[in-house]
């Protein structure tokens, strides 16, 4: 709704409502609604402190139907894909830990059980996880293989019917909050996935405390030494690298929203305080150099998000492409960090503190640019599909 000043928001500016159904609108404001209340007042000091209450947030999520929202059957909300969408940048407009909390549990996690896991292994974990009564991280990344995961290390043998399974897997969302780890590595017979509860004995967790960027996140190391698995711990429907970069496009999708929020927050923030801050006898608002940054800011905002859009209405409507999926993010994640620096020079000095939020959804969104594909990557994944020649090695 317009401001009775005539002020009209980035949103408003591109009326960007019109473009979305009854039903989207209403889960866009019950999650903005959720993280007003619980998340924003906590936000700087979990933030701060580098620790966040895990196992309350995930029921809170939980309980709102967030987490796996865009799956169907065994607890999930089955929302369409822009519904999603929208809620990754609701919790991302707070912080993008709290987004990164539930692309990792519904968008790699459950959808790597949803997708590729047998009746048992779906049975025994997606109701609990939908319900944010278990955590589930995704175990990938290696010291030695980021954006090159076919190097992975981490390898699974038979011994009888079971499975061993040795190796370390690096910067794991989740990694020891969670209950569940679904972890990919090398078999005899190619790349698998391995559902495997964290108390089994011989896997160890260690947190990562020295982060300066999302540190409303929990990440780990996963040390697997020795695992042994029964082998009904396989999931029997993936069979190469393709399945664990299937879950990738997932969890990109919800950060091509995702940094949207941040990228909002910051803007509203600046326009905020732009119209506050008096210097040299005027609001700063009042000068066409703080302008010329509010408007560019909400140019790209506004174009990032109809980029969403049209990549959401692809995805509900089964076309989506992963190249795609990289302009997205690419584009998106880019666009958030600039939106999230020149904030930060809009409020001065006030900007480097945690009092406002800039700061920290720029140095969050650091991690974004690299997490789920580097800039590079998404950057060598379209002239892959623009070209036909592979640029990666
Ligand atoms: P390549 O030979 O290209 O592909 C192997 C097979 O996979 C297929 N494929 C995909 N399928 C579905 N979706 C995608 N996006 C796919 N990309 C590739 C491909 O068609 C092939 O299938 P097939 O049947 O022919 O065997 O593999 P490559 O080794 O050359 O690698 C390609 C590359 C560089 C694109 C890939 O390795 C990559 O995406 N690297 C980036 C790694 C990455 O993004 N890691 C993310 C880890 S998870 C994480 O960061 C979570 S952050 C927390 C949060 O989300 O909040
Ligand atoms: P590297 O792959 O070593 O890349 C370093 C630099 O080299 C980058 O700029 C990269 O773009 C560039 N580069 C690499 N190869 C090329 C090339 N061929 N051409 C040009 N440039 C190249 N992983 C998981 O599996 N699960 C998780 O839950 C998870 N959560 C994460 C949470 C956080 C906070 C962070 C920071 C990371 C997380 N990751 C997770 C890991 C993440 O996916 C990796 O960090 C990412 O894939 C990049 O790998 P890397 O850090 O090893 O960088």
């Amino acid at each position: 709704m317009t401001d009775p000043t005539g002020i009209v928001s980035p949103d408003e500016l591109f009326a960007v409502d019109s473009l979305l159904s009854d039903e989207e609108r209403d889960i866009r404001a019950s999650v903005r609604s959720l993280v007003e209340r619980s998340f924003a007042p906590r936000i700087a000091g979990w933030f701060e402190s580098g620790r966040i209450p895990a196992a309350e947030l995930a029921r809170e999520l939980g309980d709102l139907g967030l987490l796996g929202m865009h799956l169907h059957g065994y607890g999930c909300a089955g929302t369409s894909a822009v519904a999603y969408g929208l809620a990754c940048l609701e919790l991302e407009a707070c912080d993008s830990g709290l987004r990164s909390l539930v692309s990792v549990q519904g968008s790699l996690a459950m959808f790597a059980i949803h997708t590729y896991g047998s009746e048992e292994q779906k049975e025994r974990w997606l109701p609990e996880m939908a319900a944010g009564r278990a955590i589930g991280c995704f175990g990938l990344t290696e010291p030695d293989f980021g954006s090159n995961p076919s190097g992975m290390r981490t390898a699974a043998r038979r011994d009888g019917d079971d499975w061993i399974l040795t190796g370390t897997k690096m910067w794991i969302t989740n990694g020891s909050v969670a209950d569940v780890a679904v972890v990919w590595a090398r078999t005899e017979q190619g790349i698998a996935g391995f559902v495997v509860p964290t108390d089994t004995p011989g896997f160890t967790a260690n947190p990562i405390t020295s982060k300066l960027s999302l540190r409303a996140s929990v990440t780990s190391e996963l040390v697997m030494d020795d695992v042994r698995l029964p082998s009904s711990a396989r999931l029997p429907g993936a069979t190469s690298l393709r399945a664990p970069l299937s879950c990738l496009n997932e969890a990109r999708f919800g950060i091509v929203f995702g940094a949207l929020g941040a990228a909002r927050d910051c803007l509203e923030t600046a326009v905020d305080y732009a119209r506050t801050r008096v210097q040299f006898g005027r609001p700063i608002a009042g000068y066409q150099l703080t302008q010329q940054k509010l408007a560019d800011m909400s140019l790209e905002y506004g174009k990032g998000l109809l980029l969403a859009l049209q990549l959401g209405r692809r995805k509900d409507a089964g076309l989506i492409r992963p190249e795609q999926i990289s302009l997205g993010k690419l584009n998106n994640v880019r666009e958030a960090i600039a939106i999230a620096r020149a904030a930060r020079t809009i409020l001065g000095a006030n900007g480097i503190t945690t009092e406002y939020p800039v700061l920290r959804h720029a140095n969050n969104l650091e991690s974004v640019l690299t997490y789920e594909g580097t800039s590079e990557m998404h950057t060598l994944m379209i002239g892959q599909a623009l070209t036909g020649e592979s640029a990666f090695r």
